[in-house]
């Protein structure tokens, strides 16, 4: 790892190490001397097509190994850059961005929104390619979706994004010679994480292009997957040989998830993050116990009442709207996370966010705690509790599942009978719908709700 970077990273390696396999892509492979390169000529382009230090930039994009350059090369002209989920609807965007300060927009998808926003093209220029290094200037927004209203943008520094690295690289083995996939996408944390891990370490990371996420796999030793997509790989007949660590996090992680993962020789790393820490938090190698281990390096964690607050360098310098930053919520540097948490001895358990709790005929529900319990069933890989409103009891719970086709409900209703309270017995399940499935990295709560209590 790098504590202290003197430049943009990837002009650091191809000084350092320029013949070293930086990206690898399908048949594409680029040494960090090819990248410097590249990343030149495309911010010379950028620049010549008037990006400034500070533009607002959305880049809308899938992971592909241009949109990964147009990342780095638009942070190198000095752009304030918004990765952008290009599955969410233009109706959103109508009324987000604009507070957005949207200068520029860089759309690798094909099929372009109709916004009012200048277009950049992927063109080269040798123009004056760089704005200077400054680690503390902000240079992402990503959007994290809260439990009510739009989406908020946590602005951070490259310096944050290093910190954050710096933090995860003090646990899991990974060097010069490793290659991290991106499996993540690049609009969330989980994306840009393994970036700035990949930057850090000087190390190879891997984009699927042109092939299958399981090929490209294939060829990596490091992946950072949420729970569904380490569930889906290990029903694969052949696993990639190469794997040798994963890092999980996003939602609960199952213990019996890690304990067959490990049995087949992939070490798992549980992981608790989020948005606002530019990903993990706390992470533990897997040890057939729940809980999301210890603060890593950099990071202080608390628990005021409930809940878990985090202080580090990692942290977003605030929320961006209309051009100015929105403090964190919290006080003293300390982010106030809306996680509920328990200390077990020196580990952090996580039981669901504060803002899910709702009541059922006065008795209090954290759907997680429920949730947890339907997720030791085999045939359940992932499973919502939503309230619905009762006239008798105020709320009740509904279970939502992504469960086996196999799986009949009644059996189930006999099989948590005795695991749970009966106010805690969901009152109707229903499997998760198709639809509610595609969008980003997590199913929204807010989304199921919506199709369970239509307005
Ligand atoms: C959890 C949770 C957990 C988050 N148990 N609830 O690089 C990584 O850290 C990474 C690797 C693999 C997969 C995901 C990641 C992430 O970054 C996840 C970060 C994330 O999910 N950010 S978020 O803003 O979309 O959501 C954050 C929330 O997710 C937290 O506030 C928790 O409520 C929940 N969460 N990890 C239980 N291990």
């Amino acid at each position: 790892a790098e504590p202290m970077m003197s430049d943009w990273p990837w002009r650091v390696w191809a000084a350092r190490s320029p013949f070293a396999v930086a990206i690898k892509a399908g048949e594409i492979s680029w040494c960090w001397r090819d990248l410097r390169h590249r990343i030149d000529l495309l911010a010379g382009g950028f620049i010549q097509q008037g990006v400034r230090e500070g533009s607002g930039v959305v880049l809308r994009s899938k992971n592909t190994p241009d949109a990964l350059l147009c990342y780095l090369a638009l942070l190198q002209a000095g752009a304030r850059l918004l990765p952008l989920n290009p599955q969410l609807p233009q109706t959103l965007f109508d009324e987000l961005l604009p507070q957005l300060n949207i200068d520029f927009m860089v759309d690798l998808t094909g099929v372009p929104l109709s916004l009012n926003i200048p277009l950049l093209a992927l063109h080269h220029a040798f123009s004056e390619p760089v704005a200077d290094w400054q680690p503390a200037r902000i240079a992402t927004l990503t959007l994290t979706s809260g439990s009510s209203g739009l989406p908020k943008a946590a602005a951070h520094s490259v310096a944050a994004h290093l910190a954050s690295a710096e933090g995860v690289l003090g646990l899991i083995p990974f060097t010069q010679a490793d290659r991290w996939l991106l499996s993540l996408p690049l609009f969330h944390v989980s994306g840009q994480g393994i970036i700035w891990r990949w930057l850090s370490a000087g190390a190879t990371v891997v984009v699927a292009d042109g092939q299958s996420f399981d090929d490209a796999l294939a060829e990596c030793s490091h992946a950072s997957l949420v729970p569904t997509q380490l569930w889906r790989l290990l029903q694969q007949p052949v696993l990639p040989a190469s794997l040798k660590d994963v890092l999980l996090g996003g939602a609960h992680i199952p213990q019996e998830l890690t304990v067959q993962a490990e049995r087949v020789g992939i070490r798992c790393w549980c992981g608790y993050g989020m948005t606002e820490a530019a990903s993990t938090v706390t992470a533990k190698r897997a040890d057939g116990s729940p809980g999301v281990g210890q603060a890593l390096t950099g990071k202080d964690v608390r628990l005021v009442i409930n809940e878990v607050q985090i202080r580090s360098r990692s942290l977003a310098a605030g929320y961006w709207k209309s051009g100015q930053l929105t403090p964190l919520p919290g006080a003293e540097g300390w982010f106030s996370t809306r996680d509920r948490g328990e200390w077990q001895g020196e580990e952090l358990h996580i039981g669901g966010r504060l803002d899910n709790v709702f009541f059922c005929g006065g008795e209090n529900i954290q759907p997680e705690a429920i949730e947890r319990i339907l997720l030791q069933h085999p045939e359940i890989h992932q499973a919502f509790i939503i309230p619905v409103n009762d006239e008798e009891f105020g709320q009740r719970p509904v279970a939502v599942l992504d469960a086996e086709i196999t799986l009949d409900f009644h059996t189930l209703t006999e099989w948590i009978q005795e695991k749970l309270a009966r106010f805690q017995q969901p009152v109707k399940y229903c499997a998760l719908p198709e639809h509610l499935t595609n969008g980003g990295i997590k199913v929204s709560r807010k989304a199921i709700a919506l199709w369970i209590n239509p307005q």
